[in-house]
């Protein structure tokens, strides 16, 4: 069995981590040996841009649309500015253009790993962050001039959108332990969307009785998110807010260098697309020292994707085994390069 992969490294990090990436998945696919993955790189990002005024190749979603699963690392350069162009251009093109309209972003105490938290207990939670519509929306506009100047941003919830992210949240709240969705809202502030948001929650809690719901306010919910994370299991959230979230999930597992994440089309009509929570890290870029942990477990949830449960599992354990004998970069508080604990990583693959 071959699966077409579709690499994309993108920008800073990215192209530092990603190969870290691209060799666990061959390494998980050889320990397995019964299966096969064919890569195929693709220059994009924010440098392709600068050469020719796009962020991919004007055919590129349907060079894209040939692969079974895309592997992203990180977009985004200060040059390229406004901001927006960047992700637009690639990563939310890719995520809308293949309604990747779910992205899963688990956070949990990892071994090796010192959170920051005074008492972990040992969270696992996995926020279902809603990927397609929201508070992400190019509907708006910037109007009139000088002190009139006003600037109109609409965020779009459609039923059926936020629907299918809740029923998803359900449907793997059931496959975990504690069996439990909280919704994260602002229907205090917010009068129109968030109404409407927990409104659909309310519907959709009403077909999953085995199933304990609550909403909470975004600002309790990251302050929970602090004081007691073990209390959380899935979180369903708008994009906006499932975004901001798990920048905090990640910060609380200790970086945001480890934090995994998968774009689905659960309908698999199109590829879906795994990538570090992270983004292009300018700051450390070019040194040598990115944490490829984040790109690493994304691999892990690539390979679950595809069913190879086994050896997903045995990836995580590899990477948490690499982080208890301490080798682990500097974010962590170590001083491995980036191909050190890749290298560690994989050798510990090899040998399970
Ligand atoms: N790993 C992809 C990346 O560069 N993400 C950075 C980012 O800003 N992402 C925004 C988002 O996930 O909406």
């Amino acid at each position: 069995m071959k699966h077409a992969i579709a690499v994309i490294p993108g920008d800073g990090i990215g192209k530092e981590v990603t190969p870290c990436g691209v060799a666990a998945l061959a390494a998980a696919a050889e320990l397995h040996g019964g299966f096969q993955f064919e890569f195929t790189t693709y220059p994009w990002g924010c440098e392709y841009y600068q050469q020719t005024g796009e962020m991919m190749a004007p055919d590129g979603m349907e060079r894209l649309a040939d692969s079974e699963a895309i592997f992203l690392g990180a977009v985004g350069m200060p040059a390229v500015v406004p901001d927006h162009v960047s992700l637009w251009g690639l990563l939310i093109k890719i995520r809308r253009g293949f309604q990747q309209y779910i992205n899963l972003r688990p956070a949990k105490q990892m071994r090796g790993v010192k959170s920051p938290l005074r008492e972990p207990r040992n969270f696992d939670l996995v926020v279902v962050r809603e990927n397609s519509e929201g508070e992400y929306s190019p509907i708006g506009g910037v109007m009139q001039s000088g002190n009139d100047e006003i600037a109109v941003q609409n965020a779009v919830f459609t039923k059926s959108g936020s629907e299918r992210a809740m029923r998803f949240a359900f449907e793997l709240a059931r496959t975990r332990p504690q069996k439990s969705v909280v919704s994260a809202t602002k229907s205090n502030g917010i009068v129109h969307s968030m109404p409407f948001w927990d409104r659909v929650f309310r519907e959709v809690a009403a077909s999953y009785p085995d199933i304990a719901h609550r909403q909470v306010h975004i600002d309790a919910l990251s302050a929970f998110m602090v004081t007691r994370p073990e209390t959380l299991d899935v979180v369903v959230a708008s994009n906006l807010f499932g975004d901001i979230l798990t920048d905090l999930g990640a910060a609380i597992m200790g970086s945001i260098g480890i934090a995994p994440s998968a774009n689905i089309n659960p309908e698999r009509k199109f590829p879906s697309m795994f990538e570090p929570v992270h983004g292009s890290a300018p700051d450390i870029a070019g040194r040598g020292i990115a944490n490829p942990v984040g790109q690493m477990w994304s691999a892990k949830m690539l390979l679950d994707f595809l069913g190879y449960h086994d050896v997903a599992g045995a990836l995580l354990e590899a990477v948490e085994d690499t982080l208890e004998a301490g080798i682990v970069t500097p974010d962590l508080g170590g001083s491995a390069r980036t191909e050190e604990v890749c290298d560690a990583v994989l050798a510990r693959l090899r040998s399970k």
